[in-house]
């Protein structure tokens, strides 16, 4: 959809930390329009209005797998609320031919891809063990292990680059998600190392949403996040997570820097978790309720809406509709979750190696075996 074009100076991007921290920004949290000398975008009035649309259905699907979860339907969530923007920009700025490597909160990312949003709810629910074909979508599988699909991207990315894709307007760029905590990780500084190195087509997307479970960001880092980038050789750029305008600008700009041979960015979307960690976490014994509440004012949904109504591109029917849209399609998920068969449980065996083997097959005969002991039983 969007068409807004986002540019940028290269080297002259981002600004040190301060107490407030300074981030590119296009839209302020009461929904007026600011400029940015390095990033601009120019959005039709459907495509702001088709941006607000995509942020209330991402926030109602999750709200719903959140319900799903506390009615036992699910075994975890992870929600995303309040990382909305973070994921709609960058998502509808990725072009079809981008490859995406997520964590496991990218829901938002994974509907601007166009996916069934059902897909990941079968892993959540434990009923498959959330495989899907990564090329089929350009969106790979949902990565629990903190970190580790930066790797896989970098190497994917380098992957591009050998096959001498990259370099023009329509060559293909790669990019990772990961949150703040993951900056930590090992595979995340080697990913780095990597692909500043082999110059790699890839967008290192960290969602700072200011915790990894119940560790605050400082104790993660002494600096801001993407003054890391400064040490690895490549630049990185702090975007107001909140704001989807300037989120998809910054990420439309270092995606095509990327496509066009630049190498690598990070880039920190600065946001906040407004929900649990998942729906096994409690929030309240880590954080204060002034802090959530200091962030729902920067909600990134009010603020697009506020822009809406103040530059009237949208009135009270278009708000209505985009609700009874948005509750429809969480009714509609919820149905299918529910009907959603439970496996046979010897499917745990079928895709751990491509060409199985005999100890594989003797722990499922073994298994098996196990199983057909309860017939009969009443238990
Ligand atoms: C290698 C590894 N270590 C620990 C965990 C347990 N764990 C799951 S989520 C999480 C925190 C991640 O925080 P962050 O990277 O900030 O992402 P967020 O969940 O906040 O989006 C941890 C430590 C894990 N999944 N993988
Ligand atoms: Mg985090």
């Amino acid at each position: 959809m969007a068409k807004g074009d986002g540019a940028r100076a290269r080297g002259g991007r981002g600004t040190p930390a301060a107490s407030e921290p300074e981030f590119v920004q296009l839209l302020t949290p009461e929904g007026e329009r600011v400029d940015h000398p390095s990033y601009k975008v120019d959005f039709t009035d459907d495509e702001y209005r088709q941006l607000y649309h995509d942020l209330v259905i991402v926030r109602r699907l999750d709200a719903e797998a959140t319900a799903l979860q506390r009615q036992g339907e699910l075994g975890i969530w992870a929600s995303l609320l309040g990382q909305e923007a973070a994921q709609v920009g960058s998502g509808r700025a990725l072009r079809p031919v981008d490859m995406v490597f997520p964590t496991y909160r990218e829901h938002g990312v994974l509907y601007c891809r166009g996916i069934d949003p059902i897909m990941p709810l079968g892993l959540f629910r434990g009923v498959d063990q959330g495989g899907w074909d990564p090329n089929q979508f350009k969106f790979g599988m949902y990565t629990i292990v903190i970190g580790a699909q930066t790797l896989h991207a970098t190497g994917y990315a380098m992957g591009v680059a050998k096959d001498g894709k990259v370099g023009g307007d329509d060559a293909e760029a790669v990019i990772a998600y990961f949150g703040d905590g993951a900056t930590s990780q090992g595979d995340v500084n080697e990913a780095f190392v990597w692909a500043s190195v082999f110059n790699a087509p890839i967008v290192f997307f960290c969602q700072n949403n200011q915790y990894a479970i119940s560790e605050p960001l400082e104790r993660q880092t002494r600096v801001p996040l993407y003054q890391r980038a400064a040490g690895f050789g490549f630049p990185g750029v702090r975007v107001d997570g909140n704001d989807v305008l300037a989120v998809y600008a910054v990420t439309r700009a270092a995606l095509d820097d990327a496509r066009q041979g630049q190498g690598p960015t990070l880039i920190e979307a600065y946001t906040y978790r407004m929900g649990a960690h998942t729906t096994s976490d409690d929030p309240t014994r880590y954080r204060i309720a002034s802090e959530v509440e200091a962030w729902q004012a920067k909600d990134p949904i009010k603020r697009v809406r506020a822009f809406l109504e103040n530059h009237k591109l949208a009135d009270a029917a278009y708000f209505e509709s985009v609700d009874a849209e948005a509750r429809d399609l969480a009714v509609h998920l919820r149905e299918r979750v529910l009907e959603m068969p439970n496996p046979d449980p010897s499917t745990i065996f079928d895709n751990v190696y491509a060409e199985g083997s005999p100890e594989l097959d003797e722990q499922r005969a073994q298994f098996e075996r196990y199983q057909a002991s309860f017939e009969g039983s009443v238990h």
